[in-house]
């Protein structure tokens, strides 16, 4: 029997500790990190932006064909063309997405699903039409109450079969800052960011901005896909109801000074003077309002540069006087609402909104 047999025969998956099943690091190799050195760069290069795709990235040999439909609860139901959506009014918007998992790999017990460190986070340039211009061309009925979008790619997660689907509310929808985007960074979406048209969900984690946006649904009633109601949810037992995940928390994170071992990643830094920068951000809109950096956990205020985007991450630094020796680095931020990065992951079952401070370990030579 070869081994990528057996392992689809494994018992299925489950809350672990430690070694990392062969299906995780499958998952991992498939679902790019954002390398943390390019958190120096104030747009992420579309090939370092990180990559987190549930099923196939769709095959779209040419856009000509394509068609973006609205049907359901609409005075008018539409199918447009690429073209067609390009002619509306066009908006650019520097906007960070970071997965609702991210960091999911320092929860612990962790959840078998993609084991991400902490590297999904990414800023990028989305150019589109807001969504509202769609929306009241296909004019939506009075009892709308939800609106969901569909995309082309279809799988199974723990046995249903479905398109990746999530909704917003009508409200969130019609927001001037929700895009629907056919460009990433001035050039046509990369087949695996969502080309040609994806949904763009400013302040919200990455799950809600929909790729290969292929059908958009207007509901009677709430949506409820498997994204929607059984993924994505903050919940303390497998059990519980919970808490639908929506907007980043607040977090920040460090480029790590130095240069690194090949295998393990330590950092090794020179003696004296080394500036430390790094990201902050958080979401729906609020921004960062201070950042600390806690070198052997003593914490001193770092210097922020606002961005020109409400959406999109500060770049922060701080320089430190590096003395020889063995110290833990770290940086924690505040935004404007007052929420504090935690010291420690927060419990979620799934491991969804880990925006506990990232801990470094370097050594000063
Ligand atoms: N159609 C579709 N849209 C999707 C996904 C997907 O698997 N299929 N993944 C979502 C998740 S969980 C995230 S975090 C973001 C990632 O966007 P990126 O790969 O462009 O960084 O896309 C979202 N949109
Ligand atoms: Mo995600």
């Amino acid at each position: 029997m070869t081994a990528a047999h057996d392992s689809n025969i494994r018992p299925g998956r489950g809350h672990t500790e430690g070694d990392f099943a062969r299906e995780e690091v499958a998952l991992a190799n498939r679902n790019s990190g954002l390398p943390l050195e390019a958190l120096r760069y104030d747009v992420t290069p579309a090939g370092m932006h990180f990559l987190l795709v549930h099923f196939d990235v769709p095959f779209v040999a040419a856009a000509d064909d394509w068609r973006l439909d609205v049907a359901g609860c609409v005075q008018r139901p539409l199918s447009l063309s690429l073209a067609q959506i390009q002619k509306l009014p066009q908006k650019t918007l520097r906007v960070t997405l970071e997965c609702a998992g991210n960091g999911r790999a320092n929860v612990v017990p962790r959840w078998q699903t993609q084991p991400w460190d902490c590297g999904g986070v990414s800023t990028a340039e989305w150019s589109g039409t807001p969504l509202r211009h769609i929306l009241e061309r296909a004019e939506l009925a009075s009892h709308a109450v939800d609106i969901a979008f569909h995309g082309a790619d279809r799988g199974f997660d723990a046995g249903r079969e479905q398109f990746y689907g999530r909704s917003l509310p009508p409200d969130l929808a019609m927001h001037e800052d929700v895009l629907i985007a056919w460009s990433m960074n001035g050039v046509p979406l990369p087949p695996q960011h969502g080309f040609p048209l994806r949904l763009i969900v400013p302040g919200w984690y990455g799950m809600a901005s929909v790729k290969w946006l292929r059908r958009i649904e207007v509901l009677d009633r709430p949506f409820d896909g498997y994204q929607q109601v059984d993924n994505y949810v903050y919940r303390r037992e497998r059990e519980d109801k919970g808490t639908p995940v929506s907007t980043m928390r607040v977090k920040s994170m460090m480029v790590p000074p130095g240069i690194p071992d090949w295998y393990a990643r330590n950092r090794t830094v020179e003696a004296g003077p080394v500036e430390l920068t790094g990201r902050a951000w958080s979401g729906g809109g609020v921004p960062v309002a201070t950042v600390a950096v806690g070198v052997d956990g003593v914490w001193t205020e770092a210097v922020l540069e606002r961005s020109p985007s409400p959406y999109a991450w500060f770049r922060w630094r701080y320089l430190w006087n590096a003395s020889p020796g063995e110290h833990v680095l770290a940086c924690r931020a505040t935004d404007a609402n007052g929420e504090t990065q935690p010291l420690d992951p927060p419990w979620d079952c799934f491991g969804f909104g880990n925006n506990a401070v990232q801990r470094l370990r370097v050594t000063v030579r």
